[in-house]
């Protein structure tokens, strides 16, 4: 982990304190002698962001809880980015909870590209500053988005699963899971505490368990958490709107339904390390990034215009 730069302080506290003043944002590039950032400068101004403290918890631990990372308009704009989708919902929509559950569970993936809200979350919040300091990386791009709503008495768990294993990447990455509604501890995500630095775990169809991705049999299945979930070292938080749960593309987590009158409306914004690098399957990734391959080879570093750098800025 970089020493911090002199002058510079933790601003962002683990789990509860406020979000970060403008004054506290991110100092631009700039700063560099050459007017282009040095990867150890970026990587070390990135982790003073937001402290060792909270760098070294997500690196222990591949969960971290930080307070109010949108502010209120960036807030009202992830809400109004999550209602377009619901009203135009993409080909590769889909409803995660069966027919007769008595509320639903609605996932849509990459939408940022036609809605100007979630690029300019993705890009412009302080959600890609404290990205690039979790996972102390100098350069950060925008992976994808993916909208998550629970509605109000949804019984339909999400299921335990790590996620890189249905993505097109190797290397570190990191979600944000911020919710536009608030979220009683009991209806929140689900986090294993240090599951990211764990193998790879087999990836299943949320409904039907079916093994879509890697064949049966090559990696190892997850434990049956629910059945003795003392054993685990489970996070979850009681959450308001604008919070927000950063975790590791291997933590292992899930979700429980929604038992409540409220609906649970999430962004999710994803995010690559400079060290990811692009790993074509043979099957169709979830979210699929049909033929990228073509443009991509394997092994590259993901630089391609749906994967833009968006930190530094
Ligand atoms: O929101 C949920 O229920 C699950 C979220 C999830 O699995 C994810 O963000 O990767």
């Amino acid at each position: 982990m970089p020493e911090r730069p002199p002058g510079l302080t933790p601003q962002v506290r683990l789990g509860v304190l406020g979000g970060l003043s403008t004054a506290q944002q991110v100092p631009a590039c700039g700063g560099s002698p050459h007017g282009s950032c040095h990867p150890q400068y970026a990587s070390a101004v990135a982790t003073s962001l937001v402290g060792a403290e909270l760098a070294t918890a997500f690196g222990r631990d591949g969960v971290v809880c930080v307070r109010q990372v949108l502010d209120p308009g960036e807030l009202a704009s992830a809400a109004r980015a999550i209602e377009i989708v619901l009203a135009n919902p993409s080909p590769i929509s889909q409803v995660a909870s069966s027919a007769d559950d008595p509320g639903s569970f609605f996932e849509d993936f990459c939408r940022w590209r036609e809605i100007p809200e979630i690029e300019q979350l993705a890009r412009g919040s302080r959600v890609p500053q404290i990205a690039a300091a979790l996972m102390s990386t100098p350069q950060l791009r925008f992976y994808h988005d993916h909208v998550l709503v629970k509605e109000g008495g949804t019984q339909q768990r999400t299921p335990w699963h790590q996620d890189q294993p249905y993505y097109n990447v190797d290397g570190r990455g990191v979600s944000a899971w911020i919710p536009v509604d608030p979220v009683p501890e009991a209806g929140c995500l689900e986090l294993l505490a240090a599951s990211h630095l764990g193998p790879w775990l087999m990836p299943r169809t949320f409904l039907a368990g079916e093994a879509r991705w890697f064949p049966e049999g090559s990696l190892a299945e997850l434990p049956d958490i629910e059945a003795g979930r003392e054993a685990f070292d489970i996070r979850r938080f009681e959450l308001a709107p604008g919070d927000a749960i950063f975790f590791d593309f291997l933590t292992v987590h899930g979700a429980p339904g929604f038992p409540f009158p409220g609906r649970r409306r999430v962004l999710s914004l994803r995010y690559l390390s400079a060290g990811a690098r692009h790993a074509p399957r043979p099957w169709r990734t979830s979210p699929p990034f049909d033929g990228l391959g073509d443009e991509l080879p394997g092994g590259a570093v993901m630089d391609h215009p749906l994967f833009p750098a968006v930190w530094p800025a």
